[in-house]
Protein backbone atom coordinates (compact mmCIF):
# COMPACT_ATOMS: atom_id res chain seq x y z
CA UNK A 1 0.00 0.00 0.00
CA UNK A 2 2.48 2.70 1.24
CA UNK A 3 4.38 1.04 -1.98
CA UNK A 4 1.31 2.22 -4.09
CA UNK A 5 1.10 5.57 -2.71
CA UNK A 6 4.96 6.40 -2.86
CA UNK A 7 4.74 5.28 -6.82
CA UNK A 8 1.25 7.31 -7.38
CA UNK A 9 2.40 10.39 -5.67
CA UNK A 10 5.92 10.04 -7.98
CA UNK A 11 3.54 9.85 -10.90
CA UNK A 12 1.74 12.95 -10.08
CA UNK A 13 5.02 14.45 -9.53
CA UNK A 14 6.12 13.41 -12.91
CA UNK A 15 3.11 14.47 -14.58
CA UNK A 16 1.83 17.82 -12.91
CA UNK A 17 5.67 19.54 -12.98
CA UNK A 18 5.39 18.43 -16.50
CA UNK A 19 2.11 20.32 -17.42
CA UNK A 20 2.70 23.15 -15.98
CA UNK A 21 6.11 23.41 -17.66
CA UNK A 22 4.29 23.06 -21.14
CA UNK A 23 1.89 26.03 -19.67
CA UNK A 24 5.27 28.11 -18.59
CA UNK A 25 6.89 27.59 -22.18
CA UNK A 26 3.67 28.73 -24.15
CA UNK A 27 2.81 31.88 -23.13
CA UNK A 28 0.45 31.80 -26.39
CA UNK A 29 -1.63 28.84 -24.04
CA UNK A 30 -1.93 27.40 -27.68
CA UNK A 31 -3.44 24.59 -25.94
CA UNK A 32 -6.49 26.68 -24.15
CA UNK A 33 -9.53 27.12 -26.45
CA UNK A 34 -9.68 30.88 -28.11
CA UNK A 35 -12.52 33.01 -26.96
CA UNK A 36 -11.75 36.46 -27.71
CA UNK A 37 -12.00 39.42 -30.02
CA UNK A 38 -9.47 41.02 -31.24
CA UNK A 39 -10.02 43.86 -33.53
CA UNK A 40 -6.05 44.70 -33.90
CA UNK A 41 -4.96 42.53 -36.12
CA UNK A 42 -5.24 42.04 -39.49
CA UNK A 43 -7.92 39.60 -40.71
CA UNK A 44 -10.43 41.07 -38.08
CA UNK A 45 -12.17 42.90 -41.24
CA UNK A 46 -13.70 40.52 -43.81
CA UNK A 47 -11.88 40.55 -47.28
CA UNK A 48 -12.03 44.29 -48.95
CA UNK A 49 -14.75 43.82 -51.11
CA UNK A 50 -17.09 42.79 -48.74
CA UNK A 51 -19.17 45.70 -47.23
CA UNK A 52 -21.11 45.46 -43.62
CA UNK A 53 -18.81 42.87 -42.19
CA UNK A 54 -17.75 44.39 -39.39
CA UNK A 55 -19.06 46.51 -36.52
CA UNK A 56 -17.76 49.51 -33.97
CA UNK A 57 -17.40 50.57 -30.62
CA UNK A 58 -19.17 53.49 -29.73
CA UNK A 59 -17.68 56.94 -30.78
CA UNK A 60 -15.50 55.18 -33.73
CA UNK A 61 -15.63 56.59 -37.03
CA UNK A 62 -13.50 54.99 -39.64
CA UNK A 63 -13.30 56.53 -43.35
CA UNK A 64 -12.98 53.91 -45.98
CA UNK A 65 -11.75 54.35 -49.93
CA UNK A 66 -12.07 51.27 -52.53
CA UNK A 67 -11.10 51.65 -55.95
CA UNK A 68 -13.01 48.45 -57.40
CA UNK A 69 -12.11 47.25 -61.58
CA UNK A 70 -14.51 44.82 -63.00
CA UNK A 71 -13.50 43.57 -66.66
CA UNK A 72 -15.98 41.83 -68.78
CA UNK A 73 -15.06 40.00 -72.41
CA UNK A 74 -16.36 38.16 -74.64
CA UNK A 75 -20.97 36.99 -74.20
CA UNK A 76 -22.16 33.88 -73.19
CA UNK A 77 -25.75 32.46 -73.35
CA UNK A 78 -26.18 30.22 -70.18
CA UNK A 79 -22.91 28.74 -69.64
CA UNK A 80 -21.93 28.62 -73.09
CA UNK A 81 -19.69 31.77 -74.68
CA UNK A 82 -20.46 33.29 -77.72
CA UNK A 83 -18.16 35.15 -80.34
CA UNK A 84 -19.69 38.52 -81.61
CA UNK A 85 -20.13 36.50 -85.24
CA UNK A 86 -22.23 34.23 -82.80
CA UNK A 87 -24.43 37.33 -81.24
CA UNK A 88 -24.52 38.66 -84.89
CA UNK A 89 -26.06 35.16 -86.52
CA UNK A 90 -28.79 35.43 -83.61
CA UNK A 91 -29.85 38.41 -85.83
CA UNK A 92 -28.69 41.54 -83.52
CA UNK A 93 -27.35 44.57 -85.28
CA UNK A 94 -24.47 45.17 -82.91
CA UNK A 95 -22.41 42.85 -80.50
CA UNK A 96 -21.15 44.26 -77.16
CA UNK A 97 -17.66 42.66 -76.88
CA UNK A 98 -15.68 43.89 -73.88
CA UNK A 99 -16.88 46.56 -70.60
CA UNK A 100 -14.65 47.82 -68.08
CA UNK A 101 -15.92 49.11 -64.83
CA UNK A 102 -13.74 51.34 -62.61
CA UNK A 103 -15.61 52.35 -59.36
CA UNK A 104 -13.89 54.52 -56.08
CA UNK A 105 -16.46 54.07 -53.31
CA UNK A 106 -16.12 55.83 -50.70
CA UNK A 107 -17.26 55.12 -46.69
CA UNK A 108 -18.12 56.52 -43.61
CA UNK A 109 -18.53 54.45 -40.78
CA UNK A 110 -19.89 56.02 -37.15
CA UNK A 111 -19.91 53.76 -33.62
CA UNK A 112 -23.46 54.49 -32.16
CA UNK A 113 -22.59 52.51 -29.27
CA UNK A 114 -21.17 48.54 -28.69
CA UNK A 115 -24.60 47.14 -30.55
CA UNK A 116 -25.33 49.79 -33.65
CA UNK A 117 -23.14 50.84 -36.14
CA UNK A 118 -24.01 52.91 -39.23
CA UNK A 119 -22.48 53.15 -42.45
CA UNK A 120 -22.55 55.44 -45.31
CA UNK A 121 -21.54 54.84 -49.18
CA UNK A 122 -20.97 56.44 -51.74
CA UNK A 123 -19.66 55.19 -55.59
CA UNK A 124 -18.17 57.36 -58.30
CA UNK A 125 -18.10 54.83 -61.97
CA UNK A 126 -16.59 55.12 -65.14
CA UNK A 127 -18.12 52.83 -67.36
CA UNK A 128 -16.88 51.90 -71.07
CA UNK A 129 -18.01 49.60 -73.41
CA UNK A 130 -16.69 48.07 -77.12
CA UNK A 131 -19.20 46.90 -79.98
CA UNK A 132 -18.57 45.44 -83.26
CA UNK A 133 -21.35 45.86 -85.35
CA UNK A 134 -22.57 43.45 -87.96
CA UNK A 135 -21.45 45.80 -90.49
CA UNK A 136 -17.98 45.40 -89.90
CA UNK A 137 -17.83 48.20 -87.67
CA UNK A 138 -16.82 49.19 -83.86
CA UNK A 139 -17.78 51.71 -81.50
CA UNK A 140 -16.85 52.85 -77.62
CA UNK A 141 -19.69 54.12 -75.34
CA UNK A 142 -18.29 55.65 -72.08
CA UNK A 143 -20.26 56.79 -68.88
CA UNK A 144 -19.23 58.31 -65.73
CA UNK A 145 -20.45 59.85 -62.60
CA UNK A 146 -21.57 59.45 -59.01
CA UNK A 147 -23.60 55.70 -58.67
CA UNK A 148 -26.16 55.08 -55.74
CA UNK A 149 -25.56 55.89 -52.02
CA UNK A 150 -25.93 53.35 -49.60
CA UNK A 151 -26.93 54.17 -45.97
CA UNK A 152 -27.14 51.31 -43.77
CA UNK A 153 -27.10 49.99 -40.22
CA UNK A 154 -25.14 46.87 -38.41
CA UNK A 155 -27.57 45.61 -35.60
CA UNK A 156 -24.94 43.17 -33.45
CA UNK A 157 -27.78 40.30 -32.39
CA UNK A 158 -24.84 37.96 -31.15
CA UNK A 159 -21.52 39.36 -30.17
CA UNK A 160 -19.75 37.50 -27.69
CA UNK A 161 -16.22 35.73 -27.11
CA UNK A 162 -14.97 35.42 -30.77
CA UNK A 163 -18.29 35.34 -32.17
CA UNK A 164 -20.28 37.82 -33.93
CA UNK A 165 -23.81 37.90 -35.68
CA UNK A 166 -24.55 41.26 -37.37
CA UNK A 167 -28.19 41.57 -38.83
CA UNK A 168 -27.70 44.28 -41.75
CA UNK A 169 -29.98 47.16 -42.89
CA UNK A 170 -29.58 48.99 -45.56
CA UNK A 171 -31.56 51.67 -47.62
CA UNK A 172 -29.93 52.54 -51.73
CA UNK A 173 -30.58 55.68 -52.48
CA UNK A 174 -31.17 56.44 -56.35
CA UNK A 175 -28.09 59.58 -56.55
CA UNK A 176 -26.87 57.67 -59.90
CA UNK A 177 -27.81 58.74 -63.47
CA UNK A 178 -30.40 56.48 -65.23
CA UNK A 179 -30.04 59.41 -68.52
CA UNK A 180 -26.88 58.45 -69.42
CA UNK A 181 -25.89 59.22 -73.13
CA UNK A 182 -23.23 58.80 -75.70
CA UNK A 183 -22.24 58.64 -79.53
CA UNK A 184 -23.54 55.30 -81.51
CA UNK A 185 -23.82 54.26 -84.95
CA UNK A 186 -27.55 55.87 -84.51
CA UNK A 187 -25.86 59.25 -83.78
CA UNK A 188 -24.72 61.17 -81.34
CA UNK A 189 -26.39 61.86 -77.66
CA UNK A 190 -28.39 58.65 -77.86
CA UNK A 191 -29.76 56.97 -74.80
CA UNK A 192 -27.63 53.94 -73.29
CA UNK A 193 -29.20 50.39 -72.31
CA UNK A 194 -29.21 49.02 -69.71
CA UNK A 195 -25.71 48.22 -68.07
CA UNK A 196 -24.56 51.69 -69.07
CA UNK A 197 -26.54 53.68 -66.62
CA UNK A 198 -24.91 54.87 -63.33
CA UNK A 199 -27.84 54.10 -61.18
CA UNK A 200 -31.16 51.82 -60.69
CA UNK A 201 -33.19 54.78 -60.49
CA UNK A 202 -35.72 53.13 -57.54
CA UNK A 203 -34.97 53.28 -53.59
CA UNK A 204 -33.67 49.67 -52.64
CA UNK A 205 -33.71 47.59 -49.72
CA UNK A 206 -30.87 45.82 -48.61
CA UNK A 207 -31.53 43.19 -45.87
CA UNK A 208 -28.41 40.67 -44.73
CA UNK A 209 -26.87 38.70 -42.21
CA UNK A 210 -22.96 38.57 -41.56
CA UNK A 211 -21.71 35.88 -39.70
CA UNK A 212 -17.56 36.33 -38.54
CA UNK A 213 -15.09 34.34 -36.86
CA UNK A 214 -11.93 34.44 -34.84
CA UNK A 215 -9.70 31.47 -33.75
CA UNK A 216 -6.23 32.01 -32.66
CA UNK A 217 -4.50 32.11 -36.56
CA UNK A 218 -7.76 31.53 -38.27
CA UNK A 219 -10.78 33.33 -38.83
CA UNK A 220 -13.70 33.05 -40.94
CA UNK A 221 -17.03 34.07 -42.10
CA UNK A 222 -19.93 34.89 -44.05
CA UNK A 223 -22.26 36.95 -45.64
CA UNK A 224 -25.74 36.74 -47.35
CA UNK A 225 -27.23 39.94 -48.83
CA UNK A 226 -30.52 40.82 -50.62
CA UNK A 227 -30.73 44.06 -53.00
CA UNK A 228 -34.73 44.39 -53.15
CA UNK A 229 -36.10 47.27 -55.77
CA UNK A 230 -39.13 48.93 -54.40
CA UNK A 231 -40.99 49.81 -57.34
CA UNK A 232 -40.21 51.23 -60.70
CA UNK A 233 -37.75 54.21 -61.81
CA UNK A 234 -39.23 57.23 -63.27
CA UNK A 235 -38.24 55.76 -66.95
CA UNK A 236 -40.37 52.59 -66.38
CA UNK A 237 -38.57 50.00 -65.58
CA UNK A 238 -36.68 48.27 -62.60
CA UNK A 239 -33.25 46.50 -62.24
CA UNK A 240 -33.96 42.95 -61.57
CA UNK A 241 -33.47 41.64 -57.33
CA UNK A 242 -30.43 40.71 -56.74
CA UNK A 243 -29.03 37.86 -53.79
CA UNK A 244 -25.81 37.48 -52.64
CA UNK A 245 -23.81 34.22 -50.29
CA UNK A 246 -20.27 34.78 -49.64
CA UNK A 247 -18.19 33.08 -47.38
CA UNK A 248 -14.57 33.34 -46.60
CA UNK A 249 -11.44 32.10 -44.19
CA UNK A 250 -8.53 33.95 -43.63
CA UNK A 251 -5.04 33.04 -42.00
CA UNK A 252 -3.16 35.51 -39.93
CA UNK A 253 0.29 35.11 -40.54
CA UNK A 254 0.94 37.84 -38.29
CA UNK A 255 -0.58 40.39 -36.25
CA UNK A 256 -0.22 42.93 -39.33
CA UNK A 257 -0.77 40.73 -42.06
CA UNK A 258 -3.48 37.85 -43.10
CA UNK A 259 -3.94 36.39 -46.10
CA UNK A 260 -7.70 34.97 -47.48
CA UNK A 261 -9.60 33.01 -49.55
CA UNK A 262 -13.22 33.70 -50.70
CA UNK A 263 -16.33 32.45 -52.40
CA UNK A 264 -18.76 34.71 -54.00
CA UNK A 265 -22.53 33.43 -55.29
CA UNK A 266 -24.26 35.93 -56.83
CA UNK A 267 -27.84 35.82 -58.32
CA UNK A 268 -29.59 38.48 -60.24
CA UNK A 269 -33.19 38.84 -61.67
CA UNK A 270 -34.07 40.28 -65.48
CA UNK A 271 -35.47 44.09 -66.00
CA UNK A 272 -38.88 44.85 -65.12
CA UNK A 273 -40.66 46.82 -67.17
CA UNK A 274 -38.62 49.03 -70.15
CA UNK A 275 -36.81 51.72 -70.42
CA UNK A 276 -39.05 54.68 -72.13
CA UNK A 277 -35.87 56.64 -73.42
CA UNK A 278 -34.72 53.61 -75.74
CA UNK A 279 -36.50 53.54 -79.37
CA UNK A 280 -38.75 50.11 -79.44
CA UNK A 281 -36.59 48.21 -81.59
CA UNK A 282 -33.49 48.74 -79.52
CA UNK A 283 -33.60 44.94 -77.89
CA UNK A 284 -34.00 43.61 -81.39
CA UNK A 285 -30.61 45.98 -82.23
CA UNK A 286 -28.55 44.80 -79.11
CA UNK A 287 -28.97 42.51 -76.79
CA UNK A 288 -27.71 45.31 -74.03
CA UNK A 289 -31.18 46.69 -74.51
CA UNK A 290 -33.20 43.90 -74.02
CA UNK A 291 -34.57 43.58 -70.51
CA UNK A 292 -34.88 39.60 -70.52
CA UNK A 293 -30.83 39.31 -71.16
CA UNK A 294 -29.92 40.56 -67.95
CA UNK A 295 -30.71 38.18 -65.44
CA UNK A 296 -27.17 35.58 -64.73
CA UNK A 297 -26.01 33.92 -61.50
CA UNK A 298 -22.43 33.80 -61.21
CA UNK A 299 -19.98 32.16 -58.21
CA UNK A 300 -16.40 34.32 -58.10
CA UNK A 301 -13.34 32.50 -56.06
CA UNK A 302 -11.38 35.02 -54.65
CA UNK A 303 -7.72 35.41 -53.38
CA UNK A 304 -6.76 38.76 -50.85
CA UNK A 305 -4.51 40.54 -48.59
CA UNK A 306 -5.25 42.15 -45.56
CA UNK A 307 -3.02 44.73 -43.50
CA UNK A 308 -2.86 46.24 -40.34
CA UNK A 309 -0.78 49.19 -39.43
CA UNK A 310 0.77 47.90 -35.84
CA UNK A 311 3.60 50.26 -35.40
CA UNK A 312 2.73 53.84 -34.66
CA UNK A 313 3.16 55.92 -38.09
CA UNK A 314 0.31 53.13 -39.89
CA UNK A 315 -1.59 52.87 -36.08
CA UNK A 316 -4.98 52.27 -37.06
CA UNK A 317 -4.50 52.09 -40.95
CA UNK A 318 -5.60 49.23 -42.98
CA UNK A 319 -4.82 48.24 -46.96
CA UNK A 320 -6.15 45.59 -48.29
CA UNK A 321 -6.43 43.81 -52.12
CA UNK A 322 -8.72 40.82 -53.21
CA UNK A 323 -8.47 39.68 -57.01
CA UNK A 324 -11.00 37.04 -58.26
CA UNK A 325 -12.52 35.20 -61.29
CA UNK A 326 -15.83 33.68 -61.77
CA UNK A 327 -15.71 29.54 -61.99
CA UNK A 328 -19.17 29.30 -62.47
CA UNK A 329 -21.68 31.72 -64.58
CA UNK A 330 -24.87 31.29 -66.34
CA UNK A 331 -26.35 33.91 -67.96
CA UNK A 332 -29.82 35.22 -69.45
CA UNK A 333 -27.79 36.19 -73.12
CA UNK A 334 -26.15 37.41 -75.43
CA UNK A 335 -24.82 38.85 -72.63
CA UNK A 336 -21.34 40.00 -71.84
CA UNK A 337 -19.24 37.58 -69.25
CA UNK A 338 -17.39 38.89 -66.24
CA UNK A 339 -13.47 37.64 -66.22
CA UNK A 340 -12.21 39.35 -63.91
CA UNK A 341 -12.72 41.40 -60.25
CA UNK A 342 -10.71 43.61 -58.04
CA UNK A 343 -10.71 45.54 -54.68
CA UNK A 344 -8.02 47.29 -53.44
CA UNK A 345 -9.17 49.42 -50.09
CA UNK A 346 -7.92 51.53 -47.23
CA UNK A 347 -9.29 52.11 -44.20
CA UNK A 348 -8.42 54.27 -41.30
CA UNK A 349 -10.18 53.81 -37.62
CA UNK A 350 -10.66 57.47 -35.54
CA UNK A 351 -10.88 56.35 -32.19
CU1 LIG B 1 -15.45 50.01 -40.18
Amino acid sequence: MKYLMTCALACVLIVTPAGATERVLDPMHTTAPYSEWNDVRADAHAPIAVMGDHNHEGGEIMLAYRYMFMEMDGNRSGTSRLSPADVIAQGFAIAPTRMTMDMHMFGLMYGVNHDLTLMAMLPWISLSMDHLTGMGGSFTTKTEGIGDAKLSAMYALHDRGNRKLLANVGVGIPTGSIEERDTTPAGPNQPLPYPMQLGSGTYDLLPGLTFTAQERRWSWGAQAQMVLRLGRNSKGYSLGDRGKVTAWMAYLLADWVSASVRLDANKWGNIDGVDEQLPAMAPMMVPTADPDRRGGERVDALLGVNLYGTNSAFADHRLALEVGVPVYQSLDGPQLETDFVATLGWQYLFR
